[in-house]
């Protein structure tokens, strides 16, 4: 499977670190939305769906996380553990999230707004569609 990343630069200093995101710069797409993940349950998945119509990244802000991606053929995990590694997930790929240390804090930007019909929440319709595409 073909898993992008987006390389940002992470300003380190005394005070502490800085990274900064900018629409059609450093991020490949005109950010609508942008949502934080925290305070996450360490024992538990989220994710379980994908998308219809949808780019986004993931970037761990701080701690560390894993990312499964499957797309209908292929599954892999991926490990998010620094601010300087963003994770890009375009539409039709399953995600689940896990394996989250407990100060994990995870960034996502994404291109469309919130719209929960735009989620395939059921992974057997998901590969019905890829299947089909
Ligand atoms: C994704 C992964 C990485 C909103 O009201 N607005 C929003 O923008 C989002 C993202 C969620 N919500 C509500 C919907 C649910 O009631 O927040 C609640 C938790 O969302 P969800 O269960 O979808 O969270 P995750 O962590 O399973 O999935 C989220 C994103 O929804 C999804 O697009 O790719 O993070």
């Amino acid at each position: 499977m073909n898993i992008n990343f987006l390389e940002v630069d992470v300003f380190n200093n005394e005070a502490g670190s800085l990274i900064s995101l900018e629409a059609k710069k450093n991020v490949p797409f005109e950010i609508k939305r942008v949502y934080c993940i925290f305070k996450t349950n360490t024992e538990l998945r989220r994710g379980f769906h994908a998308h219809k119509n949808l780019n986004q990244v993931l970037i761990c802000v701080n701690g560390s996380c894993k990312v499964l991606l499957d797309d209908g053929y292929e599954r892999t995990n991926i490990e998010l553990s620094s601010p300087s590694k963003g994770l890009i997930i375009k539409d039709f790929i399953w995600r689940e999230i896990f394996d989250f240390s407990s100060d994990c804090v995870i960034m996502v930007l994404a291109d469309n707004f919130y719209d929960e019909s735009d989620y395939i929440r059921d992974y057997d319709e998901f590969l019905k569609i890829i299947k089909n595409y």
